[in-house]
């Protein structure tokens, strides 16, 4: 593209899930965007994150035509396992959800099929291009300014969807907002590995020594995490040692075998809960990672961002259609409804499996007591099922057509 859009009706910063999942969803209701983003599309388009789509997200994928790749190549999973003092239990999701579920299909491969549909269409996405100021927010007008290319770019707008994640600039050009924060005493170490998995559904483990999850990219890559301290250095952990550690944290009565394989990728993850309020200041609407951060634990993180770009789209399309500004109105308030709610699911679930660095043994009986309860009860299984695979989108019916 030779000469880059000066104007557009909405400006999206970021081409992580949530800008674009909403550059997609606008595009097919004809509401014109342009994606900027920092990094070049090979980097966007390999960093490692989540895995696990919940029902509502798969069904607006593929009601909008992004799903074909992930009806191919996806997991769908009924289940998860729970795995403590010695036993292993499973939630079982569609007999406690009414028929939903979840699917294995990593976030690598959602933004890859979005930005091929993307450039398929030939719509704007500019790579290498970093927002560096929002302005006009209260106007009807607003900007953008960007550089590319050594070159300093405006892209005029309606409407600015900041989809710039924890570290961009939306937040921060967002005058007034309240933020309520928890970083938690641990770190998840994940690896990525060429090695079948050695389980059918995930494993959620709790370990005196702390938690581990079995996870998987397809029938021949596994995806690990042990829980670490915070400040763990990843030189300190060898292949061996990771290995060694995860069978430990994984041993079940009765024998259990994990298979090991070359490992192709480590990293050390922070939790934290984070939330921006309120998610919109005039023409500027914040939109996941740029508004909330969830600990992985519960997978909701990229989720979200599909849910409240869900909701943003419907409320745009519903404001260009008939000049009815209610759904932009209540755009913040209902998405942190939602936000909130996984923010709490998050946190029960880092809570109930994450060992405390005190290791108190009051609390080590509390997390047990709940995963016992969860285990053996119907109404606990069916909350944490529930919320696992996430509770209806709201505004998918009006923005698919
Ligand atoms: P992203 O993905 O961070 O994308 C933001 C994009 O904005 C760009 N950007 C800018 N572009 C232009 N100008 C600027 N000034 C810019 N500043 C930033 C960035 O380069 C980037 O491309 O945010 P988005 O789209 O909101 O998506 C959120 C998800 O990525 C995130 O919530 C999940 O990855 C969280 N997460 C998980 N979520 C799940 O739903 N299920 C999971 O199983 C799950 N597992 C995980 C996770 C996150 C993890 N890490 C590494 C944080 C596991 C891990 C280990
Ligand atoms: C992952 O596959 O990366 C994954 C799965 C479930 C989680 C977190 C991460 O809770």
């Amino acid at each position: 593209m030779q000469n880059p859009p000066t104007r557009t009706q909405v400006a999206i910063i970021g081409a992580g899930p949530a800008g674009l999942l909403l550059a997609h969803l606008l595009h097919r209701r004809g509401i014109d965007t342009v994606v900027l983003e920092s990094r070049d599309r090979s980097y966007v388009e390999r960093r490692q994150r989540a895995g696990i789509l919940e029902q509502g997200t798969v069904d607006i994928l593929r009601a909008t035509g992004a799903g074909r790749r992930m009806d191919r190549q996806g997991l769908r999973h009924d289940g998860i396992e729970l795995r403590f003092g010695g036993e292993s239990h499973r939630i079982d999701f569609p007999s406690l959800t009414g028929g939903r579920s979840v699917m294995v299909y990593a976030q690598t491969e959602v933004v890859k099929d979005l930005i091929g549909l993307r450039l398929d269409e030939d719509q704007p996405i500019l790579f290498e291009a970093e927002a560096l100021e929002i302005s006009g927010i209260d106007g009807d007008s607003p900007q953008v300014r960007y550089r590319r290319r050594g070159q300093e770019h405006t892209l005029a707008c309606d409407v600015v969807a900041a989809c710039d994640g924890f570290h961009g600039i939306g937040r921060r050009s967002l005058p007034g907002a309240d933020t309520f924060e928890r970083v938690y005493p641990f770190s998840w170490l994940g690896v990525l590995a060429d090695v079948p998995p050695s389980c059918e559904e995930l494993i959620y483990a709790h370990h005196p020594e702390g938690f581990a999850l079995h996870s998987m990219r397809s029938p021949e890559v596994s995806r690990l995490y042990l829980q670490v301290s915070p400040d763990e250095r990843l030189e300190n952990w060898s292949d061996a040692r990771i290995w060694d550690e995860l069978a430990n944290r994984f041993a079940v009565d009765g024998g259990w075998e994990l298979g090991t394989g070359p490992i192709t990728d480590k990293s050390i993850t922070p939790m934290r809960s984070f939330v921006t309020e309120p998610m919109r200041h005039g023409r500027l609407f914040l939109a996941g990672d740029a508004a909330h951060i969830v600990p992985p634990t519960g997978a909701k993180g990229l989720n979200l961002a599909a849910a409240d770009v869900t909701l943003l789209a419907a409320a745009l399309l519903r404001w260009y259609r008939t000049g009815d500004e209610g759904g932009l109105d209540s755009y913040s308030a209902d998405a942190l409804r939602r936000v909130w709610r996984a923010e709490h699911f998050s946190y029960l679930m880092t809570s109930m499996l994450h060992a405390q660095p005190s290791r108190d043994p009051f609390e080590l009986r509390l997390q047990l007591a709940q995963l016992h309860y969860t285990a053996t009860s119907a109404a606990a299984a069916t909350s944490l099922a529930e919320n696992y695979v996430g509770l209806p989108l709201p505004g998918a019916e009006d923005i698919v057509e």
